[in-house]
């Protein structure tokens, strides 16, 4: 099909004829290539953590956040202050945070449930068996760049504590004052955390990677962020458990002739104002709508508070894209493989089953990418940059483990399983192996 104009009219995007058919760019964090500047920049971080403990926390925050806090650690008081204030100040907030809480909680749960203990019997005397163990201490990390996330607390904390982490700590930037914000140090205390620490960027991946005297060395660490700390997770993965390697969030919606133009424009908006990188994009069936897409987004610009970032963002990467055919629609959503995929379809449970990558599927007209960013309960921690070809978002599963266990009695089971090991052994030229084998017969 053809790729019509990208980005409001007036911001003259280039009308391309190849449609951009290739997987979501991978930026900088996510490249496999030789070390980047960044990388250079967040090993060095590393090093001065891994090296400098609280110290270096404090000089880099010095050099790179609001304030340099001689205190790294939040007391949870000042976290059931925040939410008493919230309660007490914007109770509509508060309850609005409970309601999404209480959503995450439920759908956690039932995550959990897929996460089962058993021993089986394969044959006599063989016993194979698995648990799933949660890990002991999990960090969330909540960034506070251009905006507050909130609702990122909720999503990290609360699948950890379902998942039974013994301790979950929240990472944050200082502001001016030497805190975090307030509401995220309110919805901290909501979801269950219990730990604050108002350190930020790269270094505070670093930190719960390592331990510093303040911060606890941690098992996993999860959360988005900025390209430093998209890096930090990178370089520390290994060191460290992570969820994924996050890029700049996007969405891909697919529209047939009942999709509303506005309500097109008014989503791939909410996804543009996150960030100058972020991406939106539509693919409709025909150039009427395409031409309303573009109208909308235009107008609705003309009213958007964030619209200096939006405008950025659609004109860097905004797409509206005409499709032939609806199966044509389906191949490029596989292939860009979005973060947010969005089926503003009149039928939409007819393809649901034919789309394989994105990271959350947004069914019909009145499933907003954004109920999801807060309040329906299912994660908005998800993969971006095509990486939903192999990875879903955050869920239960990654604070748990699963493990196997063997259990032998005498018996025929036992008996070939051991015969078989020997053999395999001697093959493989390992004669240490064969021996444990057959010394058991
Ligand atoms: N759309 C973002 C999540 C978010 N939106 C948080 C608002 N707050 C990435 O999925
Ligand atoms: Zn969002």
């Amino acid at each position: 099909g053809d790729a019509a104009a990208a980005g409001p009219a007036h911001l003259a995007s280039s009308p391309a004829a190849a449609a951009p058919v290739a997987a979501s760019p991978s930026p900088e964090a996510l490249s496999p290539s030789a070390a980047t500047a960044t990388d250079t920049a967040v090993l060095a971080i590393i090093e001065a953590v891994r090296s400098g403990g609280d110290r270096a926390l404090r000089d880099l925050a010095a050099r790179f956040d609001r304030s340099s806090p001689e205190r790294l650690e939040v007391p949870m008081t000042a976290a059931r202050r925040a939410l008493e204030e919230l309660e007490a100040t914007d109770a509509s907030l508060a309850t609005a945070l409970r309601l999404a809480a209480d959503h995450i909680r439920v759908f956690a749960e039932l995550q959990k449930k897929q996460f089962t203990d058993f021993e089986v019997k394969l044959e006599p005397g063989l016993f194979t068996g698995q648990r799933c163990i949660p890990v002991e201490r999990a960090a969330v990390y909540v960034p506070a760049g251009r905006f507050p996330l909130i609702s990122t607390v909720l999503m990290g904390v609360i699948p950890a504590k379902v998942a039974g982490v013994d301790e979950l700590i929240i990472l944050s930037p200082p502001l001016e004052d030497g805190l975090p914000d307030r509401r995220i140090l309110a919805a901290a205390a909501l979801a269950g955390a219990d730990r604050i620490f108002a350190v930020g960027g790269a270094q505070a991946v670093a930190a719960a990677a390592f331990g510093t005297e303040s911060v606890p060395r941690c098992d996993v660490i999860v959360g988005p962020g900025n390209k430093y700390v998209a890096a930090a997770k990178r370089l520390l993965f290994g060191q460290v458990g992570i969820d994924f390697v996050a890029g700049p969030t996007d969405v891909l919606i697919i529209a047939d002739g009942t999709a509303s133009a506005d309500l097109i424009a008014a989503d791939m908006l909410a996804q543009a104002e996150h960030d100058p990188d972020a991406r939106a994009r539509v693919l409709v069936p025909s150039e009427a709508l395409a031409q309303a897409v573009q109208a909308d987004l235009v107008r609705r610009l003309s009213k958007l508070g964030t619209a200096d970032t939006a405008r950025a963002s659609l004109d860097a990467g905004g797409l509206i894209i005409i499709y032939e055919t609806l199966d044509e629609a389906i191949q490029i959503a596989n292939t860009i493989a979005p973060e947010h995929l969005e089926l503003h379809l009149a039928e939409p449970e007819t393809i649901a089953g034919r789309l394989r990558n994105y990271g959350s599927l947004f069914i019909g007209h009145l499933a907003a990418e954004v109920l999801g960013d807060y309040s329906a309960g299912i994660n908005h921690t998800l993969p971006t940059s095509g990486t939903a070809r192999f990875t879903g978002g955050l869920s239960v599963r990654h604070f748990i483990k699963t493990v196997t266990s063997l259990r032998c009695t005498p018996g025929s089971g036992f008996e070939t399983s051991r015969k078989a090991a020997a053999i395999i052994a001697r093959a493989e030229g390992l004669d240490g192996h064969r021996q444990s084998a057959e010394s058991r017969g």
